[in-house]
């Protein structure tokens, strides 16, 4: 098992100090940028956006995890300046062409994640299971920065390792998101996850400086 790798979640990030977090986050060999983008539709919130996305390309190499918590993602991929090496998550709730979306976010060389919520099974992504890079297992409901994790969560993410494994996929990722705090990603990575989405409950918790925080998080997921 390769390293856990870390995806800082911005929207949990203060704006006014972003450059400095970047420099943070450079220097601490974070993996990815994890930016929520929120429709107000899919999920009863609004965040993040095709601007806010391209102003962190223009101040940062880090390759962006963009997590599409939108209605009918497929029509919208093309609109956020997707490159190689990033990763997009498209909720298999959000579509009825999860297949077509997935597809889309491949023809732009990324890599192609399907989210589910922690109510939907992950027998859901049965007919795009030859296409999935990755599953992004939701530990709390999508929309809010800050819950706790939905209970059961650790059971799940065994579940859907054990079903991409004997699915032949044991090359597809595992990321977990919501309530990944120091404590919680020591369990999820004994379960099975290979990346974590750390908001307010682990690298932005303001319990330690932030280089500090990221090297406690990387140390739980060894
Ligand atoms: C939630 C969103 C997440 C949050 C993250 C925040 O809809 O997808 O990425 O930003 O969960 O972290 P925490 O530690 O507050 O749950
Ligand atoms: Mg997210």
């Amino acid at each position: 098992m390769l390293p856990g790798k870390i995806s800082p979640s911005l929207m949990c990030a203060d704006i006014l100090k972003i450059k400095e977090y970047l420099a943070a986050f450079s220097a601490g060999g974070i993996e990815y940028l994890h930016i929520d983008i929120m429709d107000g539709v899919f999920v009863p919130n609004f965040a993040l956006g095709t601007d806010f996305c391209a102003a962190i390309r223009r101040i940062s190499d880090i390759p962006l995890d963009i997590h599409l918590m939108v209605d009918r993602p497929e029509n919208k991929i093309q609109w956020f300046g997707v490159r190689p090496g990033d990763i997009v998550s498209v909720h298999a709730e959000s579509t009825r062409c999860l297949g077509a979306a997935l597809q889309a976010v491949k023809g732009l060389g990324a890599s192609a994640f399907a989210a589910i919520n922690p109510g939907t099974s992950v027998e859901a992504l049965a007919g795009v299971v030859r296409l999935l890079d990755g599953v992004l297992v939701m530990t709390v409901q999508p929309g809010f920065a800050g819950q706790k994790m939905a209970p059961g969560s650790i059971e799940k993410i065994s579940e859907v390792r054990a079903w991409l494994n004997m699915n032949g996929r044991e090359d597809a990722l595992l990321e977990v998101d919501g309530n990944v705090s120091f404590e919680n990603a020591v369990k999820m990575r004994a379960a099975g996850a290979d990346i974590f989405v750390s908001g307010s409950s682990g690298v932005f918790a303001k319990t330690l400086p932030l280089a500090a925080a990221i090297e406690k998080f990387r140390a739980a997921i060894l």
